[in-house]
């Protein structure tokens, strides 16, 4: 998931309020569909430390720091 566009397509694909940001509950709705238990939960706890206004979720800025120190 190194490029923007697929990363792009993932976080609206979480999204599934519409909120702009994304929330534990609705990163594991997407990956469970593709990914492991385990997986969905490792996936998480990496994107959820880059959460740098700590309110519990992911917004796209967000996600974008985490999306490029994965690599
Ligand atoms: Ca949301
Ligand atoms: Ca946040």
């Amino acid at each position: 998931m190194a490029d923007m566009e697929t990363a792009k397509k993932f976080f609206d694909k979480c999204d599934a309020d519409g909120s702009g940001k994304i929330r534990k509950c609705e990163v594991y709705n997407v990956l469970k569909q593709f990914k492991s238990h385990d997986e969905a939960i490792q996936f998480m706890a990496e994107v959820f430390k880059f959460d740098k206004d700590a309110d519990g979720e992911i917004s796209w800025e967000e996600f974008k720091t985490a999306i490029q120190h994965s690599g």
